[in-house]
């Protein structure tokens, strides 16, 4: 049988291919075009509009660094607000705190949720069946313009600043990030390969300096999403990511009894270290 290929549709001048079994399942929504594909290489993968968001293989990377960066770097995360993050590796990640008393995500796509449930399970591990966690099916924007709540932890898992994730790039939607902080609040992003996509990090960057007065890139290389390192913004008014001692950063793991497979309190001090073409 010959292989079929999935070539993903992301960056104009590189393509990532990937050789896949089966399409295990393929819908349109109202937002976007969804897939689960069962590749060779990585394991089940979710793809949204072409794009490769998460995979079996390797999901724990991005899952725990942008998870356990934040959790770890605030001194007791009670409530954890997830925007986006629809396939259930965030809240599971967040979950696994026992400080957290309280989860809630707001995907604005809740077939996104349906179909990575059923179709893959092993990314959430049930923890939609948690107590602790709301699902808003809505507008992540909107959300954090009109919630009264307040979190101390934000995490936004949103795909690329191309199709429905456009608002949560901009600064007024870090602005009302900022506004539904607690006073020891964190908030983190992903930005993109920091090769392929450079003005992302730049310009997050540089919005969220008009917001947080702490902001610090954070790096991680994660295989399914191509070009070297994948790019992370912690923010923060009164959180400095890495002056955490390793000392409290191993006993905040300890307490929080995790077992990571790639988040360590050593690579939590180590992915802030940047390379000299991007220090700011
Ligand atoms: N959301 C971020 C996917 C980023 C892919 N982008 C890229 N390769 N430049 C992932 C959702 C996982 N919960």
């Amino acid at each position: 049988m010959p292989t079929r290929w999935f070539f993903e549709t992301l960056h104009r001048h590189v393509r990532q291919g990937l050789a896949v079994g089966k399409v295990v399942a393929q819908r349109r929504t109202p937002f976007q075009k969804l897939q689960i594909l069962e590749t060779m290489a990585y394991g089940r993968a979710l793809v949204l509009d072409g794009v490769v968001q998460t995979t079996e293989r390797d999901e724990h990377i991005y899952h725990e660094m942008m998870t356990h960066v934040p959790l770890c770097a605030h001194p007791k995360p009670r409530c954890v607000l997830v925007i986006g993050g629809g396939d259930g590796g965030i809240v599971r990640e967040a979950l696994r705190h026992p400080t957290v008393e309280r989860v809630v995500m707001v995907e604005i796509d809740p077939e996104v949720i349906r179909f990575c449930r059923r179709h893959l399970p092993a990314i959430c591990q049930g923890a939609f069946e948690d107590k602790r966690l709301q699902v808003v099916a809505g507008d992540g924007a909107r959300y954090v313009r009109s919630t009264g709540e307040r979190f101390d932890v934000a995490i936004v898992d949103s795909t690329d600043p191309i199709g429905p994730a456009r608002v949560l790039f901009q600064t007024a939607f870090y602005r009302d990030v900022a506004r539904v902080l607690r006073r020891r609040g964190v908030a983190v992003r992903q930005t993109g390969s920091t090769f392929l996509q450079s003005r992302e990090l730049d310009e997050a960057a540089s919005r969220l300096r008009r917001v947080f007065r702490v902001v610090a890139p954070y790096l991680a290389a994660i295989p399914t999403y191509v070009g070297g390192f994948f790019g992370f913004l912690f923010a923060s008014d009164r959180i400095q990511p890495a002056r955490a001692t390793l000392a409290r950063l191993e006993s905040r793991y300890r307490c929080a009894r995790l077992a990571c497979r790639y988040y360590t309190p050593a690579i939590h001090r180590a992915c802030f270290v940047l390379p000299a073409s991007l220090k700011a």
